[in-house]
């Protein structure tokens, strides 16, 4: 299994709660925002990863989702275009932060859109969503980019399931050929051949949780999951996100690993 040994974090900016949300559940508090990053960030370490910390950008109160800004695998940094146009600005200061890190760095072109919590990678395979975000064009340009570098891929049409924002906000890889998935993903056509393990309907924002090593952070005060990623063997790592989630993102969006 790929070992990750970095991240990259940008914590919540003052205009956090400006940003894009149709999760219905109330404005953000700023300061628990930052408190929850910084114990994201402490967890990410206690995994063993290096943390890069860029500055908050005000002008991108989305900022703090950094995972939507690129993928990232061995010798390769592909820039995304994000589908949000209130987005697109947040990628310059990720590109110059991984351009000294990577051996070659791609872009999505026009009129290819991706957002990074479309792609769920597991192992050498990747699953790019088509979602609100991300459009075949963007899937298609990034399953190019992926096949040079030896990942295989498939696309995952999300855009019937209006409750997903994006891909990884219903899927997860925990390691060989297993995916922890929301119900609405269990059939797809696209995860044949893969064992699914679904959540429980009411810890559906659980799904999007991240293994690392025999890790996985997962959010917080969804006990079912962490007691099924510990009958798969694994090491739960709850992390309090409530801050997030009142704008629609989990613990993948706020690092990108590699
Ligand atoms: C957005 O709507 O773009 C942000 N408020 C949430 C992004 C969450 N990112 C992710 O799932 N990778």
């Amino acid at each position: 299994m790929r070992m990750f040994t970095r991240a990259l974090v940008r914590p919540p900016a003052a205009t956090f709660a400006q940003g894009l949300t149709t999760a219905g559940l109330g404005p953000p508090d700023l300061s628990k925002a930052l408190l929850q990053h910084a114990r994201y960030v402490a967890a990410l370490e206690e995994c063993g990863l290096a943390v890069i910390t860029l500055p908050p950008d005000p002008a991108f109160p989305d900022s703090t989702f950094v995972e939507d800004t690129a993928i990232l695998v061995p010798d390769l940094a592909i820039v995304t275009r994000p589908g949000a146009s209130s987005r697109a600005g947040e990628t310059a200061a990720v590109r110059r932060a991984l351009a000294p890190l990577f051996e070659e760095l791609r872009e999505i072109e026009p009129p290819g859109t991706l957002d990074g919590g479309d792609v769920c990678v597991a192992g050498e395979h990747a699953f790019i969503g088509v979602s609100e975000r991300t459009n075949p064009e963007g899937a298609r340009q990034l399953a190019g980019l992926l096949i040079a570098r030896g990942f295989d891929s498939t696309i995952v049409d999300v855009r019937g399931s209006t409750a997903l924002l994006h891909l990884k906000s219903g899927l997860a890889w925990v390691g060989g050929r297993r995916l922890i998935a929301v119900e609405s993903l269990r059939s797809h056509p696209s995860l044949r051949g893969w064992e699914i393990v679904v959540v429980a309907r009411a810890e559906d924002y659980a799904a999007n949780c991240v293994l690392l090593g025999d890790r996985v952070l997962v959010a917080a005060g969804f006990p079912k999951i962490s007691s099924t990623l510990r009958e798969l063997g694994l090491r739960p790592f709850e992390i309090d996100t409530s801050e997030f989630r009142k704008m629609d993102g989990g613990p993948s969006c706020l690092s990108l690993r590699f």
